[in-house]
């Protein structure tokens, strides 16, 4: 049986692009990937990284067994002694300082397993703390803000109609390298070309001209965290010149004229100096945008991990609305998926909330159930009653990946007990006191729960597992519900009984997806002889189906109390007055601050994937990149060690001169620095660069929303042998 080789289909579940794959298979073992040349959607498309498929599988540094930290070092421990004490120790925490003593952080790959999804769900119910973290509040809270103000639902975001739109904007976003974000599109490139194929046009608005911007007809610079402005500008162009024509919209909509008033000040002379970008060249992109046939607005990371970018988010919508570019072909449109989050999770309580509550320490607003993880680390290491005691990560690395790393790194150790779901010993596990490593990949089923309700067509598709999982391997869910069993063992309050045991106890992630597939939009519903979908006729087709184009669903879709748009809500309006002080010339910084920014390349993936040879070999990449003038005037040059330094911390990396950047602004990527002590990774150690995030600041947020500005932070840069000097 062990030599037949046979051929798998599935979805790569590295990134948001869902490619489908063709993996070759000699029992458990991977033989290649390629990508699938019969998926609707992808059409054959791969990237570098999904080599990452076979290589973290065949990883010898991956954790197979349950580890358990003792003086001694790390211990295998069997699942059910793992489970046990892991729920004796949380039970006992929260009995002794309350349920909030013990948090939890999900990380993105959690979303990118439906298994892993849907049983953190019952988790953090089961664990009833309202100290809940994840990267949600590193990446697209703002996303979710504006989602929420403006159309009653945290998870209905506006996807770019990218194959049918004549104008793409793009601000803050970089798809030739991510693969898209908030726009699932497999093979993003040709899309572009094809936009441009088709006489539309590309604009990208960045402080670095990115691979996105070298595709484009025109990229302008911007100055880090100014794009409300910009955005603001526009309106005002838009407005005056009486090109808003919301169309069919208008109905629909409601503080337009609050809108109007509110862009009325920020004229483009007036927004010039502060973006960077000069007041022609505003008035130009607005003109050209309103003028567009069709057009569409996509704001994505560094739109939103920065200071405003609650404020962004919510004015790229209102651009693409006031111009009528919304819930329209080639506009931003809703999805409807064949799994619909939004349709499951309807009521008051699942729509959305913000700032029912404050953190403890800095009061930063709580957003859907979570708080802000920039507040993580002084939430744990701030003596008092309330402090976090104990913490659950699960497929996450925080201490790279949020903001001041190194004071999580640090308070992380002064907690009483830690478990991490996580199959690599990385620079946050490593505290754990138990490791629980779940399956990977192609040891499970897939279906994107996520990203198909984030996609630019409407698709479905169910992969079943490449291979069993061995006896001894745990999913991601498994692992919860041990856990969950655990708790209600050593709590019997927490014990369901009756009818609400059973449940739970039938309800396993299948389950949920096949009753959500079958009764979701395109599903059978109950009637066995109906035509529509159900997970085992999607098994039955292992390319993927295409739902069809992005359709209009207005005003049915909104969910606000009114159903109507809202516009202008209060608390974003209100936001503007801190922007305000952006424009004033008081703020003037002192003229060696630069302002860092993040970046990504085509062949890593966040922090994870560094210990696969084949994607982290060849040139340095953890690099500080500086232009010219910049690196000019600190006498430093190409190749040299430089120290960069913030309020948090300061890293020595190789200088990249480069004209890509926007003199004022230096770039780095984020998810290096595996020279952590006790790392076992022993590629990524042997290429560990630095993190960005030793630099970023946890007082540096969003303060509206609470998300982290990693991107603007102030640093300094000199050459690293005048350290010993300074
Ligand atoms: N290869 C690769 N692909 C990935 C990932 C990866 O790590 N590697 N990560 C995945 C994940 S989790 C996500 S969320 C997506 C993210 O996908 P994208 O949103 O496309 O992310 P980035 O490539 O970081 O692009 C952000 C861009 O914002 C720019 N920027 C920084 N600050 C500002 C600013 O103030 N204003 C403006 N206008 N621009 C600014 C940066 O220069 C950068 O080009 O990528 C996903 N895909
Ligand atoms: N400065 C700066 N910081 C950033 C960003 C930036 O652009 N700049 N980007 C931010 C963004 S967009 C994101 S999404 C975050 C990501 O940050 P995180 O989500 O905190 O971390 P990752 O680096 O994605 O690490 C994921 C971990 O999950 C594990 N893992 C992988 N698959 C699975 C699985 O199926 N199950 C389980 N249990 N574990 C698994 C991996 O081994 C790895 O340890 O980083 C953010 N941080
Ligand atoms: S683009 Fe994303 S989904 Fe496609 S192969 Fe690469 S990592 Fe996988
Ligand atoms: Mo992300």
């Amino acid at each position: 049986m062990t030599d037949i080789e046979r051929v798998h289909h599935r979805t790569c579940h590295l990134c948001e692009a869902m490619c489908g794959v063709v993996l070759r298979l000699r029992g458990r073992e991977v033989l290649s990937v390629r990508g699938d040349d019969a998926d609707p959607f992808s059409r054959g498309h791969v990237c570098p990284k999904v080599v990452g498929l076979k290589d973290v599988l065949d990883d010898p540094d991956r954790l197979r067994e349950p580890l358990r930290r003792t003086a001694q070092g790390w211990q295998t421990v069997s699942w059910e002694s793992a489970f046990d004490e892991a729920s004796e120790r949380l039970v006992a925490l929260q009995r002794r300082h309350g349920k909030d003593a013990v948090a939890t952080y999900y990380g993105n790959p959690q979303v990118h397993s439906y298994g892993a999804f849907l049983g953190g769900i019952e988790f953090a119910r089961a664990l009833g703390s309202r100290n809940r973290y994840s990267a949600t509040s590193v990446d697209q809270l703002p996303h979710h803000f504006a989602a929420l103000a403006m159309f009653g639902h945290q998870f209905l975001l506006p996807i770019p109609d990218l194959d049918r739109t004549d104008f793409l904007l793009i601000i803050g976003g970089n798809p030739v390298v991510s693969n898209g974000s908030l726009m699932t599109a497999p093979d993003v490139v040709r899309r572009l070309k094809a936009l441009r194929a088709r006489g539309g046009r590309l604009v990208v608005i960045d402080p670095r001209r990115t691979e996105t911007a070298q595709l484009a007809d025109t990229h302008c610079f911007i100055r880090p965290g100014s794009d409300a402005l910009l955005l603001l500008s526009m309106l005002q162009v838009i407005f005056a010149e009486g090109l808003a024509r919301p169309g069919r919209l208008e109905s629909m909509l409601t503080g337009l004229d609050a809108v109007r008033t509110a862009c009325a000040p920020y004229t483009p002379t007036r927004v010039a100096e502060a973006t960077g970008i000069d007041a022609l060249t505003i008035a130009t992109l607005a003109r050209t945008f309103a003028a567009s046939p069709t057009a569409v607005c996509h704001g994505r990371m560094g739109a939103s991990t920065q200071e405003f970018g609650a404020l962004v988010q919510w004015l790229v919508q209102v651009l693409n609305i006031v111009t009528g570019n919304f819930d329209r072909a080639g506009g931003a449109m809703f999805t409807r998926p064949a799994f619909d989050l939004v349709a499951m999770s309807k009521s008051p309580g699942q729509r959305g909330s913000h700032a029912r509550r404050r953190t403890r320490v800095s009061s930063l607003p709580e957003f859907g159930g979570e708080f802000p993880v920039a507040a993580l680390a002084e939430e744990i290491d701030t003596e008092g009653e309330g402090r976090i005691r104990a913490l659950v990560t699960v497929a996450g690395n925080p201490v790279l990946s949020t903001p001041n790393g190194r004071r999580l790194e640090a308070a992380l150790p002064q907690l009483d007990f830690m478990v991490s779901i996580d199959f690599y010993l990385n620079e946050t596990t490593r505290h754990a006191n138990l490791i629980l490593p779940p399956t990977y990949g192609p040891e499970r089923d897939h279906y994107d729960v996520i990203f198909n309700a984030l996609a630019i067509r409407n698709t479905a598709k169910y992969s079943a597992a490449a291979f069993p999982r061995t006896a001894t391997a745990r999913h991601d869910h498994e692992i919860f519900s041990g856990l969950c069993r655990g708790l209600a063992r050593h709590d019997p309050s927490r014990r369901k009984r009756g009818l609400a045991a059973l449940t739970e106890r039938w309800l396993t992630p299948r389950r949920a997806l096949a009753l959500g597939v079958r009764f979701g939009p395109h599903g059978a519903g109950w009637n066995p002889f109906a035509r529509g979908l159900t997970l085992a006729r999607l098994a039955d087709q292992p390319h993927g189906v295409d739902l069809g184009p992005l359709e209009p669903a207005l005003p049915g879709r909104l969910l606000t109390r009114d159903r109507r748009i809202a516009l202008a809500p209060p608390e974003l309006l209100g936001d503007l007055a801190r922007l305000e002080t952006r424009i004033d010339p008081g703020t003037v910084e002192p003229p060696q601050t630069l302002r860092l920014i993040g970046r990504r390349d085509p062949r890593t993936n966040n922090s994870w994937l560094h210990n696969s040879t084949r994607l982290v070999k060849g040139p340095r990449r953890c690099t500080l990149r500086m232009s010219a003038a910049d690196a000019a005037a600190r006498a430093l040059i190409d190749g040299q060690s430089v120290t960069v330094r913030s309020r948090t911390g300061a890293v020595t990396v190789a200088l990249e001169v480069s004209d890509e950047l926007m003199p004022g602004v230096v770039s780095l990527p984020h998810g290096w620095g595996h020279d952590r002590d006790g790392m076992r990774l022993r590629v990524a150690s042997a290429h560990a660069g630095a993190s960005i995030n030793d630099l970023t600041d946890e007082r540096y947020i969003d303060a509206l929303c609470g998300n982290a500005a990693l991107n603007g932070v102030p640093v300094t840069v000199t050459n690293a042998t005048d350290q010993a000097r300074m």
